[in-house]
């Protein structure tokens, strides 16, 4: 019987330069680097914990004073939310990132049309054999570095050995019960690299959706079963936009490419065509699979967001649009999270809930009040004494709403002082009304506090002033909104003329923000027919 110490001390330095590691060593190393748990949370731990406490300990302890319908559902989407946000902590690099993904069949080029737009030839693994099924993303840095991201939420570095290791022949000549699936201990790879020019964009490079048709002998590191489409579709659900690759030699867009990006992944917006590999065709093909495939698109119901004929391997356009001017577009744009307003959201149901209550109880006290007031001689003794204890329960009832709105406000204000000092130091960008629009505010004004975010309100320019801003009359609000100078200059060339006064404008509930009784727009101008007909 053998043991793992057998030959150990038979030591002949003849041997030593044609024993390297074995690749059986080399991927065991490989992988308990990759399964290590290095100290998580280290950037932010303290701000999460004590975020942790005061949500844990906090909201049910308020909670339990007044009852709150659906009270254990709320709190659950408050720990659903921790637990995303300390993902984020530890891996907050695509936070901000446009994800645009490529997604085509297997070896249709994916991921030599990367690199070919990137100009680097050997970034991303290319080959005619299967390459491990773990989505990759490439975002900018001024220096190179490869992360990992494993299935237990932690970060790993690793070198570009290791990252052609998991990508590549790795699997090669082992049997099929010793092949190491990768995807299994990867979530995700991130190449951060200098090449990447768009900084506002994550380059998603997914796995195929479909099996090699090659011989099995060829197709070493297959994914078992059907796996290679689902795990196309997850990684493909989550990007915003989406370039589909089809190798031009393979003629037009096909029926199971259309299938499975219309009832698979059920791709909601315009993507991206890429005929690729078209230095493969006879020129004289080339426009024709192009109009073919662009038609195949569109009669299966698909918007396009852009085609072209291209070729990894040239480098080439051969028709249609350039697309990294696409790329261009998407990058004109930082893509900012949702944190505070889905944090807020929760927090929002629990104050304007205890608000309603408030009311509904004060309304109920004063038509309570004139039956107490008359009731003598009217009422018996006892009907007397059942009017005064309901009002009492009544009022008892609206100060503990009254309290607890409050104390939810100063709750809310806690929540989001401390996630956005966490967001702060991680270096992600949250989004704010100045984000997606012109910012205006109004002044501490009850009368708007119903309003709900999205609701609408028209409004007038009353005055504009370089020094005090732009101040706007709205029916519903009982003071002027205003919004400051240099924010309509960072959206308009010309104020004076897009914020003249009089001008009609519409105001967009952005957030209400229950402690100062302030409400956040976003406005926009609306053209009026005079307007209009002077342009
Ligand atoms: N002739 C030609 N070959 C290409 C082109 N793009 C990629 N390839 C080759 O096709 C094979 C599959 O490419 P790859 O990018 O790995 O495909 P993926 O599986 O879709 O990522 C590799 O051998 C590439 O070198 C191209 O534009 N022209
Ligand atoms: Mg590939």
């Amino acid at each position: 019987m053998s043991n793992a110490l057998d030959g150990a001390f038979d030591y002949d330095p003849s041997q030593e330069e044609i024993k390297p590691a074995t690749v059986a060593d080399d991927r065991f190393k490989l992988i308990s680097t990759l399964i290590s748990t290095p100290d998580a949370l280290s950037a932010g731990a303290k701000e999460f914990k004590a975020l942790e406490t005061l949500i844990r300990s906090d909201f049910l302890k308020l909670a339990a004073g007044v009852g709150i319908p659906g009270e254990s559902a709320l709190y659950n989407e408050l720990l659903v939310l921790l637990s995303d946000l300390r993902d984020l902590i530890e891996f907050p690099h695509l936070a901000n990132k446009n994800v645009l993904a490529i997604g085509g069949g297997f070896s249709s080029g994916k991921s030599g049309f990367l690199n070919a737009i990137l100009g680097e030839t050997d970034l991303l693994p290319e080959g005619i054999r299967e390459t491990t099924a773990i989505p990759t993303y490439l975002t900018h840095a001024d220096e190179e570095s490869i992360l990992a991201l494993n299935t237990f939420d932690r970060t790993q570095r690793l070198t570009r050995a290791e990252l052609t290791a998991i990508s590549h022949a790795f699997n090669a000549g082992q049997s099929e019960e010793s092949k190491i699936q990768f995807y299994h201990i990867l979530k995700l790879i991130q190449i951060q690299s200098p090449c990447m020019k768009w900084r506002n964009v994550a380059l998603l490079d997914t796995p195929g959706y479909s099996k090699p048709n090659i011989g099995d002998a060829a197709a070493e590191g297959t994914n078992a079963g059907n796996t290679d489409e689902e795990k196309a579709r997850e990684h493909l659900s989550l990007a915003d936009h989406l370039i589909w690759s089809i190798a031009g030699k393979d003629g037009v867009l096909q029926g199971p490419d259309i299938a499975f990006l219309r009832d698979k992944v059920q791709w909601p917006r315009p993507f991206y065509l890429l005929i690729n590999k078209c230095d493969e065709l006879a020129k004289s093909d080339v426009k024709g699979i192009f109009d073919g495939s662009l038609a195949a698109a569109k009669a299966a119901g698909f918007e396009i967001a852009g085609a072209s004929a291209f070729s990894a391997r040239t480098g080439k356009v051969y028709c249609g649009d350039d697309p990294r001017k696409w790329f261009d577009e998407i990058d004109g744009k930082c893509k900012f999270t949702q944190w505070r307003g889905r944090f807020k959201a929760v927090v929002e149901k629990v104050i304007r809930f205890n608000d309603d209550e408030e009311k509904r109880c004060s309304a109920l006290e004063k038509s309570l009040k004139p039956v107490y007031l008359k009731a003598d001689g009217v009422l018996t003794p006892d009907q007397i004494d059942a009017v005064k204890s309901a009002m009492s329960d009544v009022a008892k009832e609206r100060k503990a709403h009254a309290v607890a709105a409050q104390q939810f406000i100063s709750f809310g204000q806690k929540v989001e002082s401390r996630l956005m000092s966490i967001l702060k130091n991680l270096g992600v960008s949250d989004e704010t009304a100045a984000a997606v629009g012109l910012e205006a505010t109004s002044t501490s004004d009850e009368k708007l506090l119903a309003l709900k975010k999205g609701d609408k309100i028209a409004g007038k320019v009353e005055k504009l002033s370089k020094f005090l801003g732009c101040f706007i009359n709205s029916p519903a609000a009982s003071d002027q909104i205003r919004i400051k100078y240099k924010e309509i200059e960072r959206h308009y060339t010309s104020p004076e003329e897009s914020f003249a006064v009089g001008t009609q404008v519409e105001l967009t509930v952005y957030e209400v923000q229950y402690s100062d009784k302030r409400v956040v727009f976003t406005v926009v101008p609306v053209k009026s027919e005079n307007k209009a007909s002077k342009n």
